[in-house]
């Protein structure tokens, strides 16, 4: 039973590769393959499901290079409808259009799954362990290379909680040099970690 069961699900993450493969330009399919492992090295250390972290690294990016076209059709099928800040910024359109993907193609039902890809972008307030883990494995995946990345890495092994805060703070203080918009649910994520930390 056991090997089956792990028979299959081998098989379905063979199943994702492949779409992936077909989806995204070579470097975004490795950063996927590398926020896959990081998550679920996470899920082991933090004490969340690791095969579900590692699906939802694996999936977290898989409309990231769909163009304008696509990421609308799926916004009009589902009936999902864009803030103005949403509108201004291209980059957040892949969080929403993906996890509406691996809800409706893939028919993906885990709800933890389906908000952390929704969110790893962003963040938002309340997340849970598998959202977390999620947000910060795209920070400190193998292939990442910016100029806090070992900064990021030694903290996320020290403390969600401060790598979270790190995160946030690197996030907005970047959006605010390049003059974009910041999402409400970046600010109600960085509000409730600076917070938290008083
Ligand atoms: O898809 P990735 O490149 O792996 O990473 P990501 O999904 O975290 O996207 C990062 C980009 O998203 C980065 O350029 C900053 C942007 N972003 C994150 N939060 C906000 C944001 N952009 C705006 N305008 N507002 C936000 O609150
Ligand atoms: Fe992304
Ligand atoms: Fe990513």
């Amino acid at each position: 039973m056991l090997i089956n069961a792990s028979f299959t699900e081998r098989k379905i993450v063979n199943e994702y590769k492949a779409l992936l493969k077909g989806r995204l330009t070579e470097k975004r399919y490795n950063h996927s393959l590398a926020v896959a492992d990081e998550a679920k090295r996470l899920a082991q250390k933090y004490g969340a499901d690791p095969d579900k972290a590692f699906i939802a690294g694996l999936l977290h990016d898989i409309t990231k290079n769909s163009d304008k076209d696509a990421h609308f059709k799926i916004f009009d099928t589902y009936g999902i409808t864009l803030t103005e800040v949403e509108k201004s910024a291209e980059k957040l359109w892949h969080a929403m259009s993906g996890a509406a993907f691996v809800r409706h193609y893939l028919d993906i039902e885990d709800e933890d799954i389906i908000s952390a890809i929704r969110y790893h972008t962003t963040a938002k307030a309340g997340m849970s362990l598998l959202e977390i883990i999620l947000y910060l494995a795209d920070f400190t995946s193998a292939d990442r290379d910016y100029e806090d990345v070992d900064v990021m890495r030694e903290l996320v092994d020290k403390s969600l909680n401060e790598a979270l805060l790190y995160a946030l703070r690197y996030t907005i203080n970047e959006l605010i040099e390049k003059g974009a918009a910041i999402h409400p649910d970046t600010v109600s994520a960085y509000n409730e970690v600076t917070l938290k930390g008083n």
